[in-house]
């Protein structure tokens, strides 16, 4: 028995551990587990890899790129900030799809050279490519737009699906050019230079496809891109006759399109509109309602002892966490308003939608990172029968998940979307900065409803200056 008999077994080992990872990963009790058993899976994958017989010579150019990736991963990790997440992903994610789409290049390229080029193969080779390579530069688009470094408008002119239509169409007939010389076995033109084109179009295809989505979209569009690069990463698996890749990238594939399906789900829009639909895009002022003030209803602002008093005499207090609070990281700050309510007997309880904040269970990661306890956490479904009975629904920097214009306004960009109830408990208070909207970029009635405190500042310094005059009223 040689060591390289042993590499499926390892390779089989890898995939069992991926997929109790993935399973680990659907608890936040279990997560942090299912995140260390898929890490040990991979570690094992790359070790029995250097075994192979075809990587031979490479591994001390696979060393140096494993150095400079781990070293760029390891740091960009630890410094990136929460919020920052879905950057990073998208970040990630094109760099899986480009690696797939490299692959597939050379090993095009490889067979060529060796005179074994068939057609399904070469069929493989040729998703890995283009699903890849749209991967990697639509991720590059999404990642320019969550940083700010290009529009996070949608960027739309006329006959832009024409154009776009045209790119994938003319990617279609170059395969199929190039797939008819594999079978023939003689090309009409220089398949490397077909191969040139087709990475290229495939390139042109995904800045094309996500340039016109809007920034409120980008999460569930960085979720799609990671089903692709699943995809990509599966295809180069049937290319390389590796069976770990096939698993792995279907398993990141199937997930990423579960994870997808959830997050159109939740904004009750279908992916089609995510893709081609206006949200984000459109910013109509008062499409969710009257601003401030429009129809004789003013905004009441409140100050830190004021809001004090309203909690110090509720029994039941739902907390609303939303985006805000991870900008300003108040969790802690939230974790011990709950702690001093509970100390005198009053109920807290988190209501968590699941788009709040900027990356799947945003919220439940920030609030974990405070110690505060799943029991307390609320799906939407579990806790909107419960505002009614809530004294006070306080929202900490959310806005859109709150807006009651989803369900009542048909006008508006978010109508449809489940929301949490907030409007129904008995007094609201909503702490952010400013009236500015949301990510959608729209206004929130919410704010003008008679039994809405607005509490303005940061959350965290707002959070704290409560927490202050309640120790005073001990
Ligand atoms: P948003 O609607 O984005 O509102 C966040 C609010 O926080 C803003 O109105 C902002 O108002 C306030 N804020 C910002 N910094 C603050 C600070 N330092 N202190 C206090 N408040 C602060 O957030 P949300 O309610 O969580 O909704 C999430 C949005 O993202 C939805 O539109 C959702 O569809 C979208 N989205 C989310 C996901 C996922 S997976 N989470 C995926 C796709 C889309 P001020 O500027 O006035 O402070």
């Amino acid at each position: 028995m040689t060591v390289e008999t042993l590499i499926p077994v390892a390779y089989l080992i890898a995939a069992v551990t991926f997929i109790l990872g993935l399973k680990g990963l659907s608890s936040p009790t279990t997560a942090v587990q299912g995140n260390r058993i898929a890490a040990a899976g991979m570690l094992i994958a790359v070790i029995a890899t250097f075994f192979a017989a075809d990587v031979n010579g490479g591994v001390p150019l696979i060393l140096a790129g494993v150095a400079v990736g781990g070293v760029a991963g390891f740091a960009g990790a630890r410094m990136v900030k929460m919020t920052a997440m879905p950057q990073m992903v998208a970040l990630f994610n094109g760099a899986g799809g480009g690696a797939a789409a490299l692959v597939a290049i050379l090993e095009f390229a490889r067979q060529r050279e060796l005179g074994v080029l068939e057609f399904g193969a070469s069929l493989a080779t040729l998703l890995a490519l283009i699903i890849g390579a749209v991967s990697f530069s639509g991720s590059a688009v999404a990642f320019g737009k969550l940083q700010g470094l290009i529009t996070p408008k949608a960027f739309r002119y006329g006959g832009q699906q024409l154009v776009t239509g045209g790119i994938a169409a003319a990617t279609a007939l170059l395969s199929l050019v190039l797939l008819a010389g594999v079978i023939g076995g003689s090309f009409a033109i220089e398949p490397m230079l077909l191969i040139a084109v087709i990475t290229l179009l495939a390139l042109a295809f995904g800045v094309a496809l996500v340039m016109p989505i809007g920034g409120a979209d980008m999460p569930v569009v960085i979720s799609l891109l990671n089903a692709y690069t699943g995809l990509a990463v599966a295809m180069a698996g049937f290319t390389l006759n590796n069976q770990l890749l096939i698993v792995a990238g279907t398993l990141v594939g199937a997930s990423g399109t579960i994870l997808t399906r959830l997050m159109s789900k939740a904004m009750n829009r279908s992916l089609g509109n995510v893709l081609f639909g206006a949200f984000g895009a459109v910013t109509p002022a008062g499409a969710a309602g009257p601003a401030a003030g429009d129809d004789g209803r003013s905004i009441r602002s409140i100050g830190p002892e004021d809001a004090a008093i309203l909690l110090s005499y509720a029994q039941n207090v739902i907390v609303v966490p939303g985006y805000g609070l991870a900008v300003a990281q108040a969790q802690h700050s939230v974790r011990e308003l709950a702690d001093l309510l509970e100390s005198r007997g009053i109920s807290v309880k988190y209501a968590i939608h699941p788009v709040a904040g900027r990356m799947p269970g945003h919220m439940n990661v920030l609030l974990a990172e405070a110690n505060v306890p799943y029991d307390k956490l609320f799906d939407m479904d579990q806790i909107n029968p419960e505002f009614q009975r809530a004294d006070v629904a306080l929202v900490i920097g959310a806005n859109d998940v709150t807006n009651p214009a989803a369900r009542s306004n048909p006008g508006s960009p978010i109508y449809g979307m489940p929301i949490l109830d907030v409007d129904k408990a008995q007094n609201i208070i909503v702490i952010k900065r400013s009236m500015k909207p949301g990510f959608a970029g729209i206004d929130n009635d919410l704010y003008l409803d008679p039994k809405t405190a607005m509490l303005f500042g940061d959350a965290k310094d707002a959070v704290g200056k409560v927490v202050q005059e309640l120790k005073k009223t001990a």
